[in-house]
C-alpha cells in the first residue's frame, strides 16, 4: 500500500492510523502547490489532485479520508482502531467522521485561499469557533472522542485542529482540546508520524 501525503495536510490522519495499526504502508511525499510526486503528477494517481490518495498492492486506488480511514480500520480489525460492527456505536462513530470531514476539515476551506477577504476570514474563524465549542464539550476529559478508546475520528480531528496554528487560531481559547492535541500527540505512533512527516 502506498499514501500519497503532504506533511501537516489531513492526509496525516490515516498516517496516523497506519503507524497505529502497525500497517505496512509506503509513503509517497506530494510537494504543494505543483503536486508533483515521484518525478509525475499526482493528478496521474487520482484525477482529484487531492491527498489522501492511497494505492492498495493491487494497483486499485482509494480517496476520499472518510473512507481511507474505515478501509485502514478494517484492515485493523484486531486492533483498537476496529470499527463498531454494528448498532448504534457504528453510526455514532460514522456521524463523527461525517462531522469532522464536513464542519471541522472543510470548515477551514476559506482560510487555505488566499483570495479569501480578511471579513470573510474572519467570519470562518468564528463559525469554527463554535464547532469547537462543541467538540470540547463532547470530548469533556476523553481521553478520547469516543472516550477511552482511540479512534480514526481522534487521528482525524488531530491533523485538523493543528491547523489552528496555522490560521491565527489560538487553540489556548479551547483548554479542553488544546489538552486534547497534547493527548493525541503524545502517542508513540502520533510523535513516529509527525517525525516521519518532517514537522518535528
Ligand atoms: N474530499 C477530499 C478532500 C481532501 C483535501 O482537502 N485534501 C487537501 C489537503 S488537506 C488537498 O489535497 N488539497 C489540494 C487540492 O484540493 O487542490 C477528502 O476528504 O479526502
Amino acid at each position: 500500500m502506498k499514501l500519497y501525503y503532504a506533511p501537516a495536510a489531513c492526509s496525516q490522519a490515516p498516517h496516523i492510523v497506519a503507524r497505529e495499526a502497525g500497517l505496512d504502508i509506503e509513503l509517497a511525499k506530494v510537494e504543494f502547490p505543483s503536486k508533483s510526486v515521484e518525478g509525475g503528477s499526482l493528478y496521474d494517481v487520482n484525477p482529484k489532485g487531492a491527498v489522501p490518495t492511497l494505492k492498495l498492492d493491487d494497483g486499485d486506488v482509494l480517496t476520499e479520508n472518510a473512507v481511507i480511514l474505515q478501509y485502514l480500520a478494517d484492515l485493523a480489525r484486531q486492533s483498537e482502531l476496529a470499527l463498531p460492527e454494528a448498532g448504534i456505536e457504528r453510526y455514532r462513530l460514522l456521524e463523527w467522521l461525517n462531522f469532522i470531514a464536513t464542519e471541522l476539515h472543510k470548515g477551514f476551506g476559506p482560510l487555505w485561499n488566499p483570495a479569501t477577504p480578511a471579513e470573510y476570514k474572519a467570519a470562518t474563524r468564528e463559525a469554527l469557533g463554535k464547532k469547537f465549542d462543541y467538540l470540547q464539550g463532547e470530548i469533556g476529559d476523553g481521553p478520547y472522542i469516543l472516550g477511552d478508546r482511540f479512534s480514526i475520528l481522534d487521528a482525524y480531528a488531530f491533523a485538523v485542529l493543528n491547523w489552528t496554528r496555522i490560521h491565527d487560531i489560538d487553540i489556548a481559547r479551547w483548554p479542553g482540546l488544546a489538552a486534547y492535541l497534547q493527548r493525541v500527540a503524545a502517542r508513540p505512533a502520533v510523535q513516529a508520524t509527525l517525525r516521519a512527516e518532517g514537522l518535528i
